[in-house]
C-alpha cells in the first residue's frame, strides 16, 4: 500500500466510478455530477491509502471536468420560429427534445458496432486544426487499440470523425434521425465519430451546423466570427484547456457548455469551436452546406 494516491480518473464508466468511490467515497456523486478539476481531486484524496493498481503513472491522463457555468443558451421542445429568430443565423444554442435517437443509440454500443461494421476499413484524421494526417485501419482495431483517453502529453489525437465511406455505414445511417431544423438553401451532410475521453479539435470554423451526443459527453467552446481564439492548431484541446484557458480574462473567454446524450448543439456560420470528448463518445454532426 502506498500513501501518495492518485485521483486521476475518467468519469466514463461504473469501473472508473469504482475507482473514484475507492479513493474518496464522500466525493463520489459530486465528482460524477459536476466539475471537479484534476487539482481538486488530487488535493481532495492525496493522504489516503490505496491499492498499488490504482497509483498513477507518469503518463497517465488527467481528468477532465465539466466547466463551472454553462453559458449557452438551453432550450427544451424549442419551436422552430424561435430558432431562426434568435439563433439560425446570431449564436449557437442548445436544443433538447429535438431528435429520438434511442434506436440509433441502440445500434451504437461497441458490441452492435463491432459485430456490423468491425471489418470496415475507416479513416482517421489527426484532431488537429487542418487534419491534415489521414491514416486507414480496420475498425475494430482502431476501438480495441485506440480508443483510449487521451495523453495529456501528447500532440496528437487521432480522431475517427467524418471521412466515412457512406455505403458502407448506410446500414447504420439511415437509423439516425437529424434534427427537424433546416436552413433554407442548405443540404445537410453527417459526420459521424467515436472518440476517447480527453480528445477533442481545436479551434476551428467553417458553415452552420449541429452535433448530436450519441453516448458519452462533448465540452464545447465557441467564439463568434469577429473573436479569433488564442490557440495554437497543432495542440490539441486539452493542452489549449490546461495551458492557455486558466488564464483568460472573463471577458476574453468562450461561450461554454457539456452536451449530454441525446441534446444537440447549433453553431452559426463561421463561429469558432473547439470540441472536448469528457468520455468516451459516439457523436453525429450534421453540417448545413
Ligand atoms: O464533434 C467533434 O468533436 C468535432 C465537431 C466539429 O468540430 C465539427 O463538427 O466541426
Amino acid at each position: 500500500m502506498v500513501r501518495k494516491m492518485s485521483c486521476t480518473f475518467w468519469i466514463q464508466n461504473m469501473h472508473t466510478l469504482r475507482r473514484l468511490s475507492m479513493c474518496c467515497p464522500r466525493r463520489l456523486s459530486h465528482c460524477a455530477t459536476r466539475l471537479w478539476t484534476h487539482h481538486q481531486a488530487l488535493s481532495t484524496c492525496r493522504t489516503r491509502p490505496i491499492h498499488p493498481m490504482q497509483q498513477r503513472g507518469p503518463r497517465e491522463p488527467a481528468a477532465v471536468a465539466e466547466e463551472e457555468r454553462c453559458t449557452v443558451e438551453r432550450w427544451a421542445n424549442f419551436s422552430y420560429a424561435k430558432f431562426v429568430q434568435y439563433y439560425a443565423f446570431s449564436r449557437p444554442v442548445i436544443l433538447q427534445g429535438l431528435t429520438d435517437n434511442s434506436r440509433f443509440r441502440a445500434l451504437c454500443s461497441r458490441e452492435r458496432l463491432l459485430a456490423s461494421f468491425g471489418n470496415n476499413v475507416v479513416r482517421l484524421s489527426t484532431a488537429n486544426t487542418y487534419s491534415y494526417q489521414k491514416v486507414d485501419l480496420p475498425f475494430q482495431e482502431y476501438v480495441e487499440q485506440m480508443l483510449h483517453p487521451q495523453d495529456p502529453t501528447s500532440l496528437d489525437t487521432l480522431y475517427f470523425f467524418g471521412d466515412h465511406n457512406f455505403t458502407e455505414w448506410a446500414s447504420l445511417f439511415q437509423h439516425y434521425s437529424p434534427p427537424t431544423f433546416s436552413l433554407l438553401g442548405t443540404t445537410p451532410a453527417y459526420s459521424f465519430g467515436i472518440a476517447g475521453a480527453g480528445s477533442g479539435v481545436p479551434f476551428h470554423w467553417h458553415g452552420p451546423g449541429f452535433s448530436e451526443v450519441i453516448y458519452g459527453r462533448k465540452r464545447w467552446f465557441l467564439y463568434p466570427p469577429e473573436k479569433t481564439p488564442e490557440f495554437h492548431p497543432n495542440k490539441t484541446t486539452l493542452s489549449w484547456l490546461q495551458n492557455i484557458y486558466p488564464a483568460l480574462t472573463p471577458s476574453a473567454r468562450p461561450l461554454e457548455c457539456t452536451i449530454q446524450a441525446g441534446e444537440v448543439l447549433y453553431f452559426p456560420d463561421r463561429w469558432w469551436h473547439a470540441t472536448l470528448n469528457l468520455d468516451t463518445s459516439v457523436f453525429i454532426s450534421t453540417f448545413l452546406s
